[in-house]
């Protein structure tokens, strides 16, 4: 039986708030199987609104003890209650005190949104609708407030109590109980308040900021992690320092609290004064962390810091804007970590981040615009598409205006929309007139899902030395809009002589020819650009820092080998070589399909020994140029994806590879091996990546003893893991022991745990889906931790491509059980784990058909969550 249909939200159907909420005073009295929490409203008739409207309030599973308008008690009659928990009261005057009671019971919260706890202590998660799980309220981020806390509770079992703004006191409250309260001086929506109390210790220093402010800064955690504290301490510094120098933007509370949680949907969340992290993007160590590890705190910790300004001081008038701090936040991490170490290195990086999360997405059945236009739960809208395509659109605008302008914009945009919900026209706009540049024709690119292609052609005409350069563009349809616009595309380029000389180029109509680097702006569907005074026909290289986010067509194979050795952009030359990788590989997987032999181009066996013969001058560059093409970008550029081909021809290719160069790899992993003391900068982080970069192909030539003792003498855990994911894919006694002692010595480490689960869920072995099953039912495993669940359902789907397609459709029959199990106790992390089911579509029939069978069962399942409805009914469509 099918209960009623979620409602779709439309962005066309916004409407302001009827009441504002001026202040709030909340009062928590905690207690894991039932808390209790009292809000003081102070309303007031938004007179933007209807003069009868009713006061609408959000609510989900509160259980209502007493509500109070103006000092009297409600009779029931007066609280209309819906379906969803809402509560709406009429008759009210333009201004009213509403006071409510309501019980909640955090311990039996799996959902991780609301208030809930996580090892006896208690935590919020309110982003982006848990706020109404706490308590009644217009629970939308254009309803901003200040907000006065009181919390009380056990003082021995709960004696740190944390919320947000700055402390106002603390005290006893007898028989056993204290109480503390806190102050928050800058109104917010709702989905930033945030309430933390337990048994934690901080890790503390300070900072005082640029107009001398002096900050404490607390990192708060399980007694026994504070020795894991200091990365995280030391990015938050940085990102502070950044944000104070790049775009003059100061911290404004008296402290900044960060507590770490393990029990956490996502990777952090920027409440005001109070980040809440998940342990993962705060804890590391030499022994348990990756540099993968290191550098996503670096990252997270300055995400999250940035949002104070970028989502916090300026906030979204409602949902469908959630880019406008996203997309922004983003592109700002992603400044600050290439400011903090390789420039190329980081675009490299999230390039490829991109490709394999964001491109795939948008030509699927969930595609959706930077700026969507519906949705049915907002928590499905947390997407690389909303994140990772939102700040290259950011980046789009840097790339048009210049930093100069883009500085000034910000500085306008914080100053017009300081303490205010605003849209991405109020972001567009201020850019727009910081720089004076028409920037109306942008909004295509925040509207419109899809991903561009671009395809470049030209022709060099020897009598006239004109080069002519002809860009087109088309945008293939997604789920609800079939017919797509031009979208302005700025293609970074310059040309290279015959000799790979970089040429100065001078359009037609240019009194003076410029070197290096110029920027194009495609603005229509197709425009020709000629040069002038080119004296032999050069190679174009184009989209240089990939400065749109489009697939570039077009470039022939011996360009890309070109480009790969000559060209002055290092994102270019990396790209020439993936590309053209990817090319000689497509076409392997074409033989493999016709049962051809595979066959080997010596060009890449080439590519590689020049690569590593220059390998000293950057390492982690080169690390990135010796990567092949992961398998899911490889299926993405297929119409339809053969993923066991595809691992075949790839693993073929590693082993070739690997013999043809073995010599320079092996002296190269020789060369790299560390003796100084460890070290976590930018250059140990590449001599690391690159040794173990090696170490892949001469494990996947057969020197399996090399990868055992790699494991069996690694001093940190990015060299330890490297050689056990290798290990993790072969068979045999090494494997298995490798893998025992390793869960030996860490069963006590959540987070390396997590790997542990990971690397066997990713290890293409023809049994790996009995192992995750298996794994399934291991002590261990736990599906109400997100991390743990993402560590094996999640790697599986997602990281094991060739198993996980198995033609058994077994695969697919493990993930829809997960998602069954799992969409009662966590809705929001079972719809995001059955997202690969909704790929159907590029599989062939036999695969696909066995995926839809599996979406259907999901579908049937009754009271499903309405983020799990969502996407899997959009995916049967
Ligand atoms: N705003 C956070 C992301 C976030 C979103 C939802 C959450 O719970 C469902 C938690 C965090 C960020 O961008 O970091
Ligand atoms: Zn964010």
């Amino acid at each position: 039986m099918k209960t009623d249909t979620p409602v779709t939200i439309r962005r066309s159907d916004y409407a302001p708030p009827t009441f504002l909420v001026d202040t709030v005073e909340l009062d928590f009295d905690l207690d894991a199987a039932s808390t209790t929490v009292r809000a003081k409203l102070a309303l007031r008739r938004n007179p933007a609104a209807a003069a009868d409207a009713p006061l609408h309030l959000d609510g989900d599973g509160l259980t209502l003890v007493q509500a109070k308008l103006d000092g009297v008690v409600l009779p029931p009659e007066r609280l209309a209650f819906a379906g969803d928990g809402s509560l709406t009261i009429a008759g009210l005057l333009d201004v009213a005190v509403l006071e409510t009671v309501v019980r909640i019971a955090p311990e039996t919260n799996t959902s991780l949104s609301g208030l809930y706890t996580s090892g006896g202590n208690f935590y919020t998660q309110c982003e982006a609708e848990g706020f109404r799980r706490i308590t009644f309220f217009p629970d939308r981020p254009d309803v901003m407030s200040r907000y006065t806390v009181t919390i009380t509770a056990d003082r021995a079992r709960v004696p740190v109590l944390l919320s947000n703004g700055n402390p106002d006191g603390a005290g006893d409250a007898g028989e056993g109980r204290h109480r503390a309260r806190w102050v928050d001086p800058h109104p917010k929506p709702s989905y930033l308040f945030a309430l933390v109390a337990g048994d934690l210790v901080a890790v503390s220093d300070r900072f005082t900021t640029r107009s001398g402010r002096d900050v404490a800064l607390n990192i708060w955690v399980r007694r026994g992690d504070e020795d894991r504290c200091g990365h995280a301490m030391d990015s938050l510094k940085r990102s502070m320092t950044w944000d104070e120098d790049i775009y003059g933007l100061e911290y404004d509370l008296d402290v900044f609290n960060i507590a770490a949680v393990s029990d956490f949907n996502m990777g952090a969340m920027e409440n005001k004064g109070l980040n809440v992290f998940n342990t993962k993007y705060v804890l590391a160590s030499q022994e348990s962390a990756t540099d993968g590890d290191w550098q996503g705190i670096e990252t997270v910790i300055a995400h999250e810091y940035f949002h104070n300004w970028t989502g916090n001081r300026v906030t979204c008038r409602d949902w469908f804007q959630l880019s406008l701090k996203e997309g922004l936040t983003v592109f700002r991490d992603q400044e600050f970590s290439a400011d903090m170490g390789s420039r190329a290195v980081k675009r490299i990086r999230d390039v490829r981040g991109l490709r394999a999360a964001q491109f795939p997405e948008d030509a699927g059945p969930m595609a959706h615009p930077v700026r969507p236009d519906s949705y049915i739960e907002i928590d499905n809208f947390y997407t690389p598409t909303v994140y990772q395509k939102g700040a290259e659109v950011v980046r789009l605008i840097h790339t048009r205006i210049g930093a100069t302008a883009f500085r000034r914009g910000m500085d306008l945009y914080t100053a017009r929309n300081d303490n205010q919900a605003v849209t991405i026209e109020d972001f567009v706009t201020a850019m727009q007139d910081a720089s004076g540049i028409d920037l109306s024709a942008f909004y295509g690119w925040y509207d419109q899902a899809g991903t561009p292609e671009l395809t470049a052609s030209d022709s060099y005409d020897p009598a006239t030395r004109r080069f002519t350069l002809t860009l087109r563009q088309q945008t293939p349809p997604t789920p609800g809009q079939p017919d797509k616009h031009p979208v302005p595309i700025p293609v970074a380029m310059g040309l290279l002589g015959p000799d790979g000389a970089p040429q100065a180029t001078r359009l037609a109509g240019e009194n003076a020819a410029q070197p290096g680097t110029r920027t194009l702006l495609l603005e229509g569907t197709e425009q020709s650009f000629v040069f002038e005074d080119v004296p032999a026909p050069p190679v174009p290289s184009l989209l240089r820092g990939f400065s749109a986010p489009v697939r570039l067509r077009g470039v022939t194979r011996d360009r890309l080998r070109f480009l790969a050795v000559h060209d002055t952009d290092p994102f270019v030359r990396w790209e020439s070589g993936l590309q053209y990788a990817a090319s000689v590989m497509l076409e392997m997987v074409a033989a493999q399909q016709r049962g051809e032999p595979l066959g080997f181009d010596a060009a890449l066996a080439e590519a590689v020994a020049n690569t590593l013969a220059a390998a000293g001058d950057d390492p982690a560059f080169a690390a990135e140029a010796l990567s092949l093409p992961g398998e899911g970008f490889l299926a993405d550029q297929m119409e339809i994806a053969d993923p066991v081909a595809i691992h075949a021809v790839r693993q073929h290719l590693r082993a070739e590879i690997g013999r043809r160069c073995r010599p320079a790899l092996r002296a190269t992993y020789d060369a790299l091996a560390e003796t100084g003391p460890y070290r976590i900068d930018g250059t140990a982080i590449g001599r690391r990546a690159l040794r173990n970069t090696c170490l892949a192909y001469l494990t996947a030539a057969g020197d399996g003893p090399l990868a055992k003792a790699q494991f069996d003498t690694a001093t940190n855990m990015t060299d330890s893991l490297a050689a056990l994911s290798l290990l993790a894919d072969t068979d045999g006694a090494a494997r298995d022991k490798a893998l025992a002692t390793f869960h030996a010595r860490w069963r006590g480490d959540d987070l390396v745990l997590d790997k542990w689960f990971s690397i066997q869920a990713m290890a293409a072995r023809p049994d790996a889906i009995a192992a995750v099953r298996a794994l399934y039912t291991h002590p261990d495993f736990d599906l109400r931790n997100p991390n743990r669940a993402r560590s094996l359902i999640g790697a599986f789907a997602s990281g094991n491509p060739s198993q996980f397609h198995d033609l058994s459709g077994e695969g697919y029959r493990f993930l829809a059980d997960a998602v069954i199990a799992l969409d009662p106790i966590n809705g929001s992390i079972a719809a995001r784990l059955v997202g690969p089911l909704g790929q159907w579509r590029r599989q062939a029939a036999a695969r696909g058909t066995l995926m839809r069978r599996e979406l259907q069962r999901v579908l049937d399942t009754p009271n499903l969550s309405k983020g799990t409805f969502e996407k899997v009914s959009k995916a049967l469509l």
